[in-house]
């Protein structure tokens, strides 16, 4: 039996983490522990996500513990303070471009910061403990591109093409691997594109969304042609928190939007939504799509087969694609503040880094 009344969240105030933990505490979930959410509060980590959840539970069903997940002395102490039966493992540098730009914060999170959690998780578990869980949240993309047939399954083996999904598949096998050597109970999800509010706006939906709201142009890498499985957020994490449940430790469990778009038709659809809600011409806006130069590697195509979380776990995609781009453009909105409180001088030198020069 699980335990789940302490659960670590590492990358907690991450778009992903943050809404994760919003659905642990606000009640659809039936959880009814408390939450510790280690973050570094990188360019990406942003308390202001958890604002609410601070108000409502901090110090009493939310503990907000800033800090690296490289750090060993921080987390062993995190682990004696709190003793976690779960860890739900989000952290991570998690964008492809940077990535190319930058790759060496990438092997320091995703690689020695999941390696010196999963040494926490065995020194503190060990002796064997049946209610522990450490959860390995990964991506499709540890799995390579794919040509124009189907889809990645659960037994695909990884063929990871960029420096961030090098880094996930090498933290991936490394969770296994403290699984099959040393017994620590680990599962692992490999999940499509994900969209929905709080998406940090360097990556595509949130990028154009807010380039649209600026007037600024819509950069399209090479043909538009790249396709993606997208799966709101929330989709998501009730998928998590299946596995977190029932899923069984040694496991791994994909999880996808079945839902695959060309880059450039997502973008004419997300255009059509935000000309209705702006009231501006949408041949306007079309007129700022500029292609620009391909991101190097570039994979062609992701497409999930999730299959097994269906049948063994009952889950199932609950948000239809065009409610949720729906709800994603009234979110960035109504939530001009909170874009523009993100815009730093360190995303504005992003920007020009990555698209100065195409
Ligand atoms: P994000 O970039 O929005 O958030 C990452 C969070 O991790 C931030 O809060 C950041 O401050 C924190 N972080 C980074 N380095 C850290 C460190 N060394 N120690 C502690 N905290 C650190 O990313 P996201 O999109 O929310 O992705 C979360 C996870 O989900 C990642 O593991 C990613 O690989 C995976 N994933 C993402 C997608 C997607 O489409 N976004 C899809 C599948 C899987
Ligand atoms: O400006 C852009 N123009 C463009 O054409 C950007 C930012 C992206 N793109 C293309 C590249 C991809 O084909 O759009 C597609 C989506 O790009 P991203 O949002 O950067 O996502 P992707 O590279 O597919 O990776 C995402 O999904 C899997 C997340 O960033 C990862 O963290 C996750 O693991």
């Amino acid at each position: 039996m699980r335990g789940l009344a302490t659960i670590l969240v590492t990358g907690g105030a991450g778009f992903i983490g943050s809404n994760f933990i919003r659905y642990l505490l606000d009640g659809k979930s039936g959880f009814t522990g408390r939450v510790i959410n280690l973050d570094a509060l990188t360019y990406a980590g942003n308390p202001a996500n958890l604002a609410e959840i601070e108000a409502a539970y901090g110090g009493d069903r939310y503990f907000f513990e800033k800090g690296s997940i490289g750090d060993a002395a921080l987390v062993d102490g995190l682990f004696e303070r709190y003793r976690p039966d779960t860890v739900v493992h989000f952290a991570a540098e998690s964008h492809v471009d940077r990535s190319i730009l930058g790759p060496r914060a990438f092997i320091e999170t995703n690689v020695l910061g999941t390696f010196t959690l999963l040494e926490a998780a065995r020194k503190h578990w060990k002796g064997g403990r049946d209610d522990a869980l450490f959860h390995q949240v990964s991506t499709d993309e540890v799995y390579g591109s794919l040509g124009t047939d189907g889809a990645f399954t659960e037994e695909t083996p990884y063929n990871p093409r960029s420096p961030y999904s090098a880094g996930k598949a090498a933290g991936d096998h490394l969770a296994m691997s403290y699984h099959h050597t040393y017994g620590l109970p680990v599962t692992l999800s490999n999940c499509s594109n994900n969209y929905g509010p709080r998406q940090f706006p360097e990556k595509f939906i949130p990028l154009m969304i807010q380039n649209m709201l600026e007037g600024k142009d819509l950069p399209v890498y090479g043909d538009g042609k790249n396709i993606r499985d997208w799966i709101h957020v929330e989709d998501h994490n009730r998928a998590v928190w299946l596995v977190l449940n029932r899923g069984k430790a040694g496991e791994k469990y994909n999880i996808g939007g079945e839902n695959e778009w060309e880059n450039i038709r997502l973008l004419e659809t997300l255009i059509a939504i935000t000309a209705r809600k702006t009231g501006r011409g949408e041949r306007q806006i079309r007129e700022t799509i500029t292609r620009v130069s391909d991101r190097p590697g570039h994979d062609r195509r992701y497409a999930i087969d999730c299959g097994k979380i269906k049948r063994e776990l009952g889950w199932k995609q609950e948000i239809a694609f065009e409610a949720g781009l729906e709800q994603t453009v009234d979110w960035y909105l109504a939530n001009q503040d909170w874009v523009k409180n993100i815009q730093s001088g360190e995303y504005r030198r992003w920007i020009e880094v990555n698209y100065g020069g195409r």
